[in-house]
């Protein structure tokens, strides 16, 4: 069993209303993978998400009844913070978590298809810099894109990217990727679902770090 599909996102329901528990418990797994990753480089990342998911789990805490989907948060705090909203509470963590999310997913998506670099087949470094620049690169200014093409130095390659997915055991890359693609079914429906929320209630911001 792969460590990705040991936590598996939970199926969103037909009116895309994510329950706050079942998400919190499915992203709460996501910093370990960090761990595997073999290099204290992306020691603030992890920092970052777990930072993020930390604040949207107090705001649920507080009130699990009236928290008890994302979308109720976002209500919520938009008559809470008023004109300081969405760059305010559980939706300003949420919103660079979703992006954190989308970065996983497009990579992963980018792996489960094959592609690769055909001059330097056993990095990943393709991968990478395709989902950062579809997900995170427009937020970031030269400082944080910097950082980026620092940390890609620090990316495992290929295989060892893999193992990491797999527990750090041996798994046969095909059995792997499989794996990979039965995660990022419920996973990218809850990504696509977050993205929508925030594109309905008008509360993505675009400014850069
Ligand atoms: C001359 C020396 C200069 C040194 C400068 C050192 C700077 C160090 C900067 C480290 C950057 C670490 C990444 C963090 C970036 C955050 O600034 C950014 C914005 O954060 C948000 C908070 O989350 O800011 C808000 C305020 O504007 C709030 O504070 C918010 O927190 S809240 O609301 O909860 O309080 N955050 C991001 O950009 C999100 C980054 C997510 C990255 C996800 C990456 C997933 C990686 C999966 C592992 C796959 C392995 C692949 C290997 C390599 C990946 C490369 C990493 C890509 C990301 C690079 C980001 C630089």
């Amino acid at each position: 069993m792969t460590l990705l599909l040991d936590n598996q996102f939970p199926p969103i329901p037909e009116n895309k209303e994510i329950d706050t528990k079942g998400f919190l418990e499915s992203v709460s797994h996501l910093p370990s993978f960090f761990d595997c990753l073999g290099s204290k480089v992306f020691a603030p990342i992890k920092a970052d998400i777990n930072g993020n998911i930390t604040k949207i789990k107090a705001v649920y805490d507080s009130d699990p009844v009236k928290f008890e989907t994302l979308q109720q948060i976002l209500l919520a705090e938009k008559s809470i913070h008023g004109s300081e909203w969405p760059k305010a509470g559980a939706t300003l963590a949420l919103m660079w978590l979703k992006r954190g999310l989308r970065f996983i997913q497009i990579l992963l998506e980018s792996l489960a298809d094959g592609e690769r670099d055909d001059n330097n087949p056993i990095l990943i470094r393709i991968n990478i810099t395709k989902a950062y620049d579809q997900a995170l690169k427009s937020y970031h200014g030269w400082i944080v894109q910097k950082v980026f093409k620092a940390a890609l130095f620090a990316a495992p390659c290929r295989s060892d990217f893999l193992k990491a997915l797999s527990k750090n055991q041996e798994v046969a890359e095909e059995d792997c990727l499989s794996k990979v693609r039965q995660f990022l079914i419920n996973f990218t429906a809850t990504v696509d679902a977050i993205y929508e929320m925030y594109y309905t209630m008008n509360a993505e911001l675009d400014y850069q770090v």
